[in-house]
């Protein structure tokens, strides 16, 4: 395949397919230079005396990894001046971040988790950054939370990061889902797969067994009745994959199939999941989707989900289509 560059794609989606506005791929653009800047430091490891714990806690009332803070400042850093943005919001802040008086300001909002998966970091698993891109809403000049909380349909963008054994970029415009993989020689990401499509079927599930005990009916059914294998209801044998970063999950289903779920548990009945909704459940959604997935709640669909705060929680299950809509046929059942 000839060699086709992150800018040169995006230049043709914005010229050709008039997919993208040049703000936006801009935006884009310093979003993939943010990425190529964690990458490098994350690749680093213990040589930078950047691993364990920042000794700060963030609104999630979570330990800081050395890292989610470094990811996040480079993030703020790099995509404050551009004149693209009118505010930004992490996992790792309590509220949006304002463009400074002294910089430009632009139409859109950037949500992100700098780093996701930052439990794995210190033992050398692949970690990730998940970002969303969404419309600063008409005449709003200083964007407070409730400009954020748009339902995921709204998103003009989606991608991930995966700092695994090579740095691969996840995107979608709302046209399909491609992906590019850095070139440490070229200093650039080169497109490497377009258009992926999720296969509707997979024997592959990903799950954090350790919660069984918590989890509602309908998922233990599900679960069960894969464990049970051949002989059992869906009669065929299933393999399992949890590697605790989504973003390595996601693109392995991406990648090959399979089913994610991230489900409700009564561990803690004020979170109705452990992922959050607005950088990581709705940027994942809108990529499975635009993939030929399905990403749900198990009671409705991610993407339609009106959000009522920016740190919200959900459940998750996501993946190949027909796994997907089983889980969801699952919950309809009255009494589960
Ligand atoms: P961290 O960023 O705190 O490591 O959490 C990662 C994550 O949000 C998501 O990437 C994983 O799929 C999930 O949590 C792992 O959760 P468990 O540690 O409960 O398996």
């Amino acid at each position: 395949m000839k060699r086709i560059t992150l800018t040169r794609f995006l230049i043709d989606e914005q010229y050709n397919r008039k997919a993208v506005p040049a703000d936006l791929r801009l935006l884009i653009e310093v979003v993939s230079r943010s990425i190529k800047a964690i990458s490098t430091t994350v690749g680093k490891g213990a040589l930078a005396g950047i691993l364990g714990d920042a000794g700060s806690g963030n609104i999630q009332g979570e330990a800081q990894k050395k890292l989610d803070v470094i990811a996040n400042e480079i993030l703020l850093e790099a995509n404050e001046w551009g004149g693209h943005l009118a505010a930004m919001a992490s996992e790792e802040m309590e509220g949006p971040h304002a463009i400074p008086h002294r910089f430009p300001k632009g139409e859109y909002l950037l949500l992100f988790d700098p780093l996701d998966g930052s439990s794995n970091i210190d033992v050398n698993t692949s970690v990730g950054t998940i970002f969303s891109v969404l419309r600063c809403p008409e005449g709003v000049t200083t964007p407070t939370e409730s400009a954020f909380l748009q339902p995921g349909t709204a998103q003009v963008c989606a991608g991930f990061a995966v700092y695994g054994p090579s740095t691969v970029l996840v995107l979608t415009l709302g046209a399909g889902v491609h992906t590019f993989t850095l070139d440490r020689e070229l200093g650039g990401f080169v497109l490497t797969q377009q258009h992926v499509q999720i296969p509707a079927d997979t024997q592959e599930f990903a799950i954090n067994m350790s919660n069984m005990r918590h989890w509602e009916p309908p998922m233990k059914r599900y679960v069960e009745e894969m464990l049970a294998g051949k002989t059992g209801p869906l009669g065929r044998d299933y393999n399992m994959r949890w590697i605790a970063s989504m973003v390595a999950d996601v693109f392995r289903i991406l990648t090959r199939g399979g089913i994610f779920m991230y489900p409700r548990d009564n561990k803690d009945p004020s979170k109705p999941g452990r992922l959050r909704l607005m950088y990581e459940a709705n940027p994942m959604a809108m990529i499975i989707e635009q993939a030929g997935g399905a990403a749900s709640t198990g009671r409705e669909r991610i993407l339609d989900i009106e959000p009522s705060a920016l740190h919200q929680r959900v459940a998750v299950i996501l993946g190949s289509k027909n796994e997907v809509e089983r889980v969801v046929s699952y919950h309809r059942v009255v009494g589960e």
